[in-house]
């Protein structure tokens, strides 16, 4: 293509055989009650891979039912937490079993790169449900210091039934990101993973009844948001939401929260991240960093480096090393190794996206290279870069959700920080330079959840992750997450005739 980027064959794929395609309610698979069925589609080609149950309100309500009963009756709250955290072990050693074919799963249905899910995504969520059943028999209260005459201490107790809604971006981390500190605590749950991107999270049904976990502990029902999403955030049984999406959606959420059981709601939301590299950064590094920055999972990703701020001592150089870098990045089948970028997940995706680039132009950013589909199958967008981006422009302000970068100019750190804090958005920032007063000034100044120096998507288990702003509020990750899923509970009792 004439931005040089080479589309490679599609002569890799390794199409696993779909195994599961019903709900998951009370550790058996079944058909809906309305016996409807959805489309999962393969992003590379467009094509029907396989055809899922769709969930709707009378499913919820089979699900929400198995779950209350596990919770309010069943061993996973009442069992010692060193019990969850062995079964929670054995899922893990049983997703490392099946590392390959999940892998595979995510990158038919997503479009995600099959050598990153096979040696990073899916290891990684194996290793967070081991970081949390290593917190699974570490929980508890405090005790008081009561003002008069009280024996005091807390409980910290699972919240109850759980209900998890995802995106299609990372299916397989953000299921696990929901789902093990809620198991870890002893709470029962329902996850509806995104339209998009059911089948590892089915596979990841079936692993969980192997491993152990009693049935209606966890239930996976796939389905559309204004259905079966909707059902679970307004249920009046469910006694926590845990969200990850659109800000237009996790508005609803809280919404539907609000008007039903005043469920507790956390929202993990999209945002518009700056990284800002400043003049003694290696413009190399800091060029290969912002690259990957917006490109790494197709800009598909709710943290990616999207907003582009380079000081002007270093802008020519460092614009001139991006553009090469995007011209050499390799667009194409996710499962081809050679391959840096697969297809965006589906087509609303898609158009999304390109309307978007049409918006840069239109409103007179510089486009310096990419801008245009690959291919006449599929939903591949060239790496994308704007320059000269007017804080006012759509492209400077609105999720894109896709590998287009807003670059700009700046002078002064005081000018870097007021426009990295320029949005509506604040889930992450990236800040690139050798010193240190910099790094410390930016890094306390930037209204954001994350921030990385020196580095970009630096994820931890142990890092908490979520947003400021219309980013969202609570916490996945590290120990902060398992608040989520817990009450406190103070219990009193008076302590008579004591000399104290
Ligand atoms: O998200 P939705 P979409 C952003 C990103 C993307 C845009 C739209 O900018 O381009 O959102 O993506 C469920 N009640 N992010 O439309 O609709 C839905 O079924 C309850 C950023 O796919 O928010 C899915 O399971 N649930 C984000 C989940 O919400 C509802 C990741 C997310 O879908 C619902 C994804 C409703 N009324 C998109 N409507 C991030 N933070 O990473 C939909 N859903």
């Amino acid at each position: 293509t004439p931005s040089g980027i080479e589309m490679a064959t599609l002569s890799h794929a390794k199409i696993p055989t779909i195994k599961f395609t019903k709900l998951f309610i009370n550790g058996h698979f079944v058909d809906s009650v309305s016996g409807k069925t959805f489309e999962t589609i393969d992003p590379r080609t467009g094509e029907v891979i396989a055809r899922i149950a769709e969930a709707t309100k009378e499913d919820i309500d089979l699900a929400v039912k198995a779950a209350r009963e596990a919770f309010d009756n069943g061993p996973w709250p009442r069992m010692p937490g060193v019990a969850r955290a062995r079964i929670m072990l054995k899922y893990a050693d049983l997703i490392e079993e099946n590392i390959e074919e999940l892998a595979a799963l995510d990158t038919i249905d997503a479009g995600k790169l099959y050598s990153g899910c096979k040696a990073g995504e899916i290891p990684q969520v194996a290793a967070t449900l081991r970081y949390y059943a290593g917190a699974a028999d570490k929980i508890h209260g405090e005790t008081l210091k009561m003002s008069r005459e009280l024996q005091g201490y807390t409980l910290m107790e699972p919240i109850g039934v759980v209900g998890h809604i995802i995106p299609w971006n990372f299916p397989s981390s953000l299921f696990f990101a929901k789902v093990s500190p809620a198991l870890a605590v002893g709470c029962t749950m329902i996850l509806k993973p995104a339209e998009q991107t059911p089948l590892s999270a089915l596979f990841y049904a079936h692993l969980a009844k192997l491993a152990g976990i009693p049935d209606g502990v966890l239930n996976v029902v796939p389905g559309f948001g204004p259905t079966a999403g909707a059902a679970i955030s307004s249920h009046m049984d469910i006694d926590a939401v845990s969200f990850t999406g659109s800000t237009e959606v996790g508005r609803e959420v809280m919404q539907a929260a609000a008007k039903s059981n005043l469920k507790p709601v956390s929202l993990e939301l999209g945002g518009k991240s700056p990284m800002i590299i400043f003049d003694d950064a290696d413009v190399d590094t800091a060029a290969e960093l912002a690259l990957r920055g917006i490109v790494y999972n197709k800009g598909e990703i709710c943290v990616a480096g999207s907003r582009v701020f380079v000081q002007e001592g270093i802008y020519d150089e460092f614009e001139k090393k991006l553009v090469e870098k995007a011209k050499a990045w390799v667009v194409g089948d996710p499962f081809d190794p050679e391959v840096q970028q697969g297809p965006q997940c589906d087509k609303k995706q898609f158009d999304k996206i390109l309307s978007y680039i049409e918006h840069g132009k239109r409103q007179g950013a510089t486009l310096l290279t990419g801008g245009k589909p690959i291919g006449d199958k599929g939903y591949y967008i060239e790496p994308t870069i704007f320059a000269y981006v007017k804080e006012d422009m759509l492209i400077a302000r609105d999720e894109i959700f896709g590998p287009v970068m807003a670059l700009s100019k700046f002078k002064t750190i005081e000018e870097a920080i007021k426009k990295a804090n320029n949005t509506t958005y604040g889930l992450a920032a990236g800040i690139v330079t050798k010193n240190i007063d910099t790094a410390n000034t930016v890094s306390r100044s930037i209204r954001a959840g994350i921030i990385w120096i020196n580095c970009y998507f630096a994820f931890d288990k142990d890092a908490p992750y979520g947003g400021y702003k219309m980013s969202g509020f609570g916490r996945d990750y590290g120990l902060d997450a398992l608040r989520k899923y817990l009450q406190v509970k103070s219990v009193v009792t008076p302590i008579y005739n004591s000399p104290w």
